[in-house]
């Protein structure tokens, strides 16, 4: 029973990015006669592990003897869930916003605890909460950031370290950047520096782990 409601949500919340047709950018494409159980299916890989909770497994998709082979567009109950769904969602992101609670650039929505810790501890709390920590791909990401970093006037850590290669900076995935707003004359620590905070410019600057910066995750 649990993961039936469960799994129900976890579909309803990969729909909720926004789309106006069921094919949604990042989804698996759904035909009008996709069945509930095959979007189960089709959302199970993207999802996994990583909603709501990134640790957390997901319980086998279930689905209902009545409702197996039903064309979504035709299920009145599900489209009813998802319409609620996303209009509880965008309620909630107001709230959110108009409290200061969370900054949104494009796809990403920005949070900060106000918390000045180490990059591994800012790390560590961003990912127990499903998040990583705030990682500027472009400058309007950049920019949702520096935002936080102005409210509260503290440096802050991103989400980018030195890799192997001395001089070089990598996402925390390891791939290269595609984007840089470095200081003048940064990254300048050679191998001695291998994380990178945000000045409250937004400019960036490499410099040691063990520092206390501000936590801001992107989720
Ligand atoms: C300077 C500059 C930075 C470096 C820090 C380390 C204050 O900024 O050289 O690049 O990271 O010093 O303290
Ligand atoms: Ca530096």
């Amino acid at each position: 029973m649990m993961s039936y409601s469960f799994c129900m949500l976890t579909a309803a919340a990969a729909l909720l990015v926004p789309c106006h047709a069921l094919n949604c950018p990042g989804l698996p494409e759904l035909s009008d006669n996709t069945t509930l159980g095959g979007l189960l299916r089709l959302l199970e890989p993207i999802l996994g592990p990583t909603w709501p909770f990134r640790r957390e497994k997901l319980p086998e998709p279930q689905v209902p003897m009545g409702l197996q082979g039903l064309p979504i567009s035709r299920n009145t109950e599900f489209s009813d869930v998802l319409v609620n769904f996303r209009q509880r969602l965008s309620r909630l992101e107001g709230a959110l916003t108009l409290n200061g609670k969370i900054t949104k650039a494009g796809e990403k929505i920005l949070a900060s605890n106000g918390k000045k810790v180490t990059f591994s501890s800012a790390l560590e709390s961003c990912e127990q909460t499903g998040g990583t920590l705030a990682t500027p791909m472009n400058k309007e990401e950049n920019k949702a950031i520096l935002r936080i970093v102005e409210q509260y006037n503290t440096n802050a850590y991103l989400g980018i370290k030195e890799s192997e290669t001395s001089g070089q900076f990598e996402y925390m995935n390891g791939t290269p950047l595609n984007y840089t707003n470095w200081y003048q004359y940064e990254p300048n620590g050679k191998g001695t520096e291998k994380c990178v905070e945000m000045y409250t410019n937004g400019n960036w600057n490499d410099r040691k782990c063990n520092l206390y910066r501000l936590t801001i995750c992107e989720f």
